[in-house]
């Protein structure tokens, strides 16, 4: 944001509700002071305010986040959607929604699982092969933005799915999923995604552990200590296209813990990976065998485990060879972990949540639920306690834990029900109150650059509406993070939204975070599937990189590469082959060329489209009633739509994309004769 800005939220005043007179003062104040325009406009702001029952701070808040017309956002947004299966694009400061883009769950308007191939394919992955069952949903959790030197790059977007252990990567040139990977030895996963601080690796664990050694995958859960197990993955990525490399990617087989969020160290950190973890008590539940419930067996021991992973040293113990290929996937056994070294536990106050890494790396934060501190380790002091073997014992399964009192640098009670941390490169962490409803800011220590007089205390909190799980700062995950702006990602809104029926939308709340005091901004109804984590980044990164039309004409959207199905106008055609008939064809305004194809009942009809156009916005659709077919091609956008052509019947195919005024006359026939 210009400094301007800054400056002009800077100089937010505080008193809460004023009177008319004020109001204009303020407001034009403030107007006056950022644009630098004539009182004479700024008298019209005034009376608005004051017919819309305005106080002066909402006024103010209002043009602090207000984004005119024509103009951009300073930052994207990029949230979970939870068992929507999908990700949504967010403006900040304007927190309006600009795309969602489907990732594990079909979309109509995007045509994705609904004709295109690449999209099918793409949705297959994870699906049983033995049953012709796609899986069509996933739990999105955790985005991650890849990152170079440990900041966002806007190159790639990874994201897992809570449900069923696999993870996604899009493309940010143009927002597309390109690959969906099913993850060997995981059910589902919670911890990650995080990306490594020059993407080497995206890091997911499990979260459930499974009888994963198991030929079938099943074991009885009174065998729960000896034959089920988590799972710590990092994935190999390749550098020029995002993809994931199975090959040079290694897991690292955790005890039957509940491995829960995880994080990356950065700069004094680089090279460890740092994972929560609760229900160490290994609860399996079993309420009408006369067991108690797994929460209340979850909750009874008072500390759990912070997995402390050495992946630099996991990197070695792979390249000489100890490692045991199980599903495709080398894994550093627990065993092999624990002998060379690589995995060491710190005691955690009781079920943690989040596990945030300050923006200098030095310090790992974590949040127990059910604890009102959060309890802030240093690596300095993990790196000391590991070389000095300084441990209080070690767990069932022989990890060492290191001794709390060596490794803990802080403890700072922030409130009720802390879950997530996020930072703001000003010293400053944040961190999100779920039982409290609020957001709590306070100070980290030295190395973040806190006089010690001031390190490790509780600043401010401002009640947030209702029940926050995450919260995002800009760049909040990374070395720049920014004190701009924050976003709550509340789970309840109860009665802030008018009524929308008794399911309500979830709340996300706009912070300025650039003063002294938090201030709440703006609202934003999320009426769509449940965001979890976010992160913001900002748009200077991205712009330069994101396509507004495909760069040529032809392009396939998964290898963004020319494909060899592509047409030109003069090329268009249709081949007969007996069984199967391949139709080439041309789309653009306002036309299919060609506009009938004919087939016979039981031929397999390959429709290889391209979007010959390169206009911006020049997008068509491909829609073919009675067949369940519906595609979305962009500009210079090649597919191919693959149908049996088993109902006989004179289809009139047509684009569903309002494209140009003759849009209603683009339109054809598939003409399928009894065969
Ligand atoms: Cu706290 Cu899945 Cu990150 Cu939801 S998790 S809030
Ligand atoms: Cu093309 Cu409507």
């Amino acid at each position: 944001m210009t400094e301007e800005a800054v400056e002009g939220r800077r100089k937010w005043l505080s008193t809460p509700v004023l009177i008319l007179a004020v109001i204009v003062g303020l407001v034009l104040g403030v107007v006056g002071a950022r644009f630098g325009f004539g009182v004479a406009t700024g008298g019209n702001l005034a009376a608005v305010a004051s017919e819309r029952g305005l106080s002066g701070e909402q006024a103010e808040a209002a043009l602090a986040t207000f984004v005119p017309p024509g103009e951009h956002d300073e930052y994207l947004l990029f949230a979970s959607g939870g068992h929507s299966g999908q990700m949504h694009v967010i403006g900040v400061p304007s927190m309006r929604l600009l795309k969602t883009i489907p990732v594990f769950a079909p979309d109509a308007w995007s045509g994705y699982g609904f004709g295109a191939d690449w999209t099918m394919e793409l949705l297959e992955h994870g699906s049983d092969p033995a049953k012709n069952d796609p899986l069509l949903w996933g739990d999105t959790h955790h985005p991650a933005l890849s990152e170079t030197d440990g900041d966002y790059d806007g190159r790639f977007l990874y994201i897992n799915d809570r449900a069923n252990g696999r993870i996604a990567l899009v493309d940010l040139r143009d927002f597309k999923t390109r690959e969906i990977y099913d993850i060997p030895n995981l059910q589902t996963s919670h911890g990650g995604v995080f990306a490594t601080p020059n993407t080497e690796y995206v890091h997911i664990s499990a979260k459930t552990p499974s009888p994963l050694w198991e030929p079938d995958g099943f074991a009885e859960l009174d065998e729960y200590e000896e034959k089920f197990r988590g799972m710590s993955t990092f994935l190999s990525v390749d550098q020029d296209t995002g993809h994931f490399i199975a090959d040079e990617s290694f897991q690292i087989e955790l005890p039957p813990y509940n491995q829960d969020l995880a994080d990356a160290g950065k700069l004094a950190s680089d090279g460890y990976a740092f994972i929560n973890s609760y229900n160490t008590e290994m609860a399996t539940g079993g309420i009408l065998e006369g067991e108690p419930p797994l929460e209340t067996g979850a909750v009874a021991a008072d500390f759990d485990y912070l997995h402390i992973i050495d992946w630099h040293k996991a990197e070695q113990v792979v390249a000489e060879g100890k490692y045991v290929e199980h599903n495709g996937m080398r894994v550093i056994t627990l065993d092999t972990a624990i002998e060379e070294g690589l995995l060491h536990f710190a005691p955690e106050p009781r079920n943690p949540h989040g596990v945030d890494i300050s923006p200098d790396g030095n310090y790992i934060v974590v949040s127990g639920k059910l604890d009102p501190n959060t309890t802030i380790y240093s690596i300095e002091r993990i790196e000391r306690a590991i070389a000095e073997q300084d441990f209080e014992g070690h767990d069932p399964f022989g990890v060492p834990i290191l001794t709390f009192d060596s490794v803990v640098e802080a403890q700072v009670e922030v409130g009720g029900g802390p879950l997530h941390t996020q930072f703001d490169g000003d010293g400053h962490a944040y961190t999100s109150l779920f039982v409290e409803s609020a957001v709590a800011k306070w100070t980290l220590g030295p190395e973040a650059g806190v006089s010690e007089g001031d390190a490790w205390e509780l600043l401010d909190k401002i009640p947030v509406h209702y029940n926050i799980g995450h919260l995002a700062t800009s760049h909040g995950d990374t070395v720049g993070a920014t004190r701009d702006w924050l976003v709550a990602m509340n789970k309840w809104s109860v009665d802030r939204h008018t009524p929308v029926g008794t399911l309500h939308p979830q709340n996300f709340q706009l912070i300025d975070v650039s003063g002294d005091e938090m201030r709440l901004v703006r609202d934003m109804p999320i009426g769509f599937g449940e965001p979890h984590y976010a992160q913001m980044i900002s748009v200077d990164v991205l712009e330069n990189q994101v396509w507004a039309t495909y760069p040529e004409v032809g392009m396939d959207t998964l290898t963004k590469e020319l494909s060899p199905v592509a047409t030109t106008y003069e090329d268009a055609r249709i081949e007969d082959n007996g069984d199967v008939v391949d139709v080439y064809m041309a789309v653009l305004r306002s036309h299919f060329k060609p506009d009938v194809v004919r087939v016979r009942e039981g031929q397999t009809v390959n429709f290889h489209l391209t979007n010959i156009e390169t206009a911006q916005d020049a997008t068509h659709g491909f829609a073919i009633p009675g067949y369940n077919a519906q595609a979305s091609l962009d500009p210079g956008e090649t597919l191919t739509v693959t149908i049996d052509a088993d109902r006989t019947g004179s289809w009139g195919f047509y684009c569903t994309e309002f494209c140009s005024a003759l849009h209603l006359e683009m339109q054809g026939w598939l003409l399928v004769e009894p065969g």
